[in-house]
C-alpha cells in the first residue's frame, strides 16, 4: 500500500478528489462496460484520483477494501455491492468517519438509509416484469396463450439486486398465468461458463423446455452453446424461446440473427452520474437519494437502429 499512500498524498496536494472504488468483480461484459464508464468519467483531468479494488465477487473482499478506504481517509467511497445484505457494520464505520458513500449498480438492504448518501442504479424488478410482459405479448401474437408453457430460469448471483429483482419481477407476471410453469430456477452466477454448465444440466433434466429466461447475456451465450451441443433449437425459429438481460453489443447481434428473442436492457453507463453527484456534494448542493438510469427493450423489430454507435 506504500506506493498508493505516496500517490494519494500527492493527489491531495494537487487538490484531486480521492475516490475509493470497490467494484464487485469482472464476471460479465456488462461489468466491463460499467467499469469503463466509471474510469472514463472519474479521470485525473476531471479532478479525480481513483483507488480501485476488484472484489472478485466476494463480499469479504469488498468489506476489506472499504475498511482500507476508510483508514486511507479517502474523500468518497463508491461501491457496487455484490449482494444486498450484510453491509450495516462497515457502512456505519464509513459514516462515523464522515466519508460519503455512493452506492452504484446493485442496492444494499439496510434499515437505516442514512448509511449511504446516494444510490445510482437500475430497476431490476421492472426489468423482470418487462421480460414477463414481453412473453405475454409474444405468446398472444403466436396464438399460444392457452398452451402449457415450460420455463427454466438461469439466475444471477443469488442475493444480488439484479437476481432478486429480475426473479421477482418475472414471477410476478408469471403469477397471472396458470399455464406458465417455472420448472427450475438455478444460478449461473452471471458467468458464461456457469451458464453453460447449468443449462446443460437443465436440458438433461427437462425434455420439454419452451422458454429460457437468462438473467444476463453472458449466461445466455453459455446456454446457447449448451443448446447447440445438445442439438436443441432455439430463438426465433427454434423450440426454446430465449429471453435475456443486459443487451450488450454481442447480444444485440444475436437478436439480429434471431438467436435471442428479446433482450431487456440494463444500462451500465453510470460514470457520468457518479461524477455529477460528487460535483454537487463538493459544492454543498443537495443530491437525490436514488438515480435510476434509462433502459430499453430490444427485439428484432427495433435492434437495427441501436446497433450503430452502441458503446457497450
Ligand atoms: O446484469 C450482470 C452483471 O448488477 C446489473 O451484474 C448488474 C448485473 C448485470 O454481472 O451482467
Amino acid at each position: 500500500f506504500k506506493g498508493v499512500e505516496i500517490e494519494q498524498a500527492q493527489a491531495e496536494q494537487e487538490d484531486l478528489i480521492v475516490v475509493g472504488v470497490s467494484q464487485l468483480g469482472s464476471e460479465s461484459d456488462w461489468r466491463s462496460a460499467h467499469t469503463l464508464s466509471i474510469r472514463d468519467a472519474l479521470t485525473k483531468d476531471a479532478g479525480y484520483f481513483l483507488i480501485w479494488n476488484n472484489a472478485r465477487q466476494m463480499q469479504e473482499n469488498q468489506i476489506k477494501a472499504i475498511r482500507g478506504f476508510i483508514s486511507q481517509r479517502v474523500d468518497y467511497i463508491v461501491f457496487a455491492p455484490v449482494v444486498e445484505t450484510g453491509w450495516e457494520t462497515v457502512l456505519r464505520e464509513a459514516k462515523d468517519a464522515h466519508i460519503p458513500v455512493i452506492i452504484i449498480d446493485r442496492m444494499v438492504d439496510v434499515e437505516d438509509d442514512s448509511l449511504y448518501t446516494t444510490w445510482i442504479g437500475t430497476d431490476a424488478q421492472e426489468e423482470g416484469k418487462r421480460a414477463g410482459r414481453w412473453l405475454e405479448r409474444y405468446l398472444r401474437k403466436n396464438g399460444r396463450t392457452l398452451e402449457e408453457i415450460n420455463i427454466v430460469v438461469l439466475q444471477g448471483t443469488i442475493g444480488s439486486t439484479a437476481e432478486i429483482g429480475r426473479s421477482r419481477g418475472f414471477q410476478n407476471i408469471a403469477g397471472y398465468h396458470d399455464n406458465w410453469h417455472i420448472l427450475e430456477q438455478t444460478t449461473g452466477d452471471f458467468t458464461a461458463t456457469r451458464g453453460k454448465e447449468v443449462m446443460r444440466d437443465m436440458l438433461r433434466r427437462h425434455g420439454d423446455i419452451d422458454v429460457l429466461v437468462s438473467q444476463n447475456d453472458d449466461m445466455t451465450m453459455g446456454a446457447i452453446e449448451a443448446m447447440q451441443e445438445a442439438g436443441v433449437s432455439y430463438g426465433e425459429y427454434g423450440e426454446v424461446t430465449v429471453i435475456s438481460f443486459d443487451a450488450i453489443y454481442d447480444a444485440l447481434l444475436l437478436i439480429k440473427k434471431g438467436e435471442i428473442n428479446v433482450d431487456i436492457e440494463c444500462n451500465p453507463v453510470q460514470g457520468a452520474y457518479i461524477d455529477n453527484v460528487i460535483q454537487r456534494l463538493e459544492k454543498g448542493e443537495p443530491v437525490g437519494k436514488s438515480y435510476i438510469v434509462d433502459e430499453n427493450v430490444f427485439t428484432k423489430e427495433n435492434v437495427e437502429k441501436f446497433l450503430d454507435g452502441r458503446t457497450y
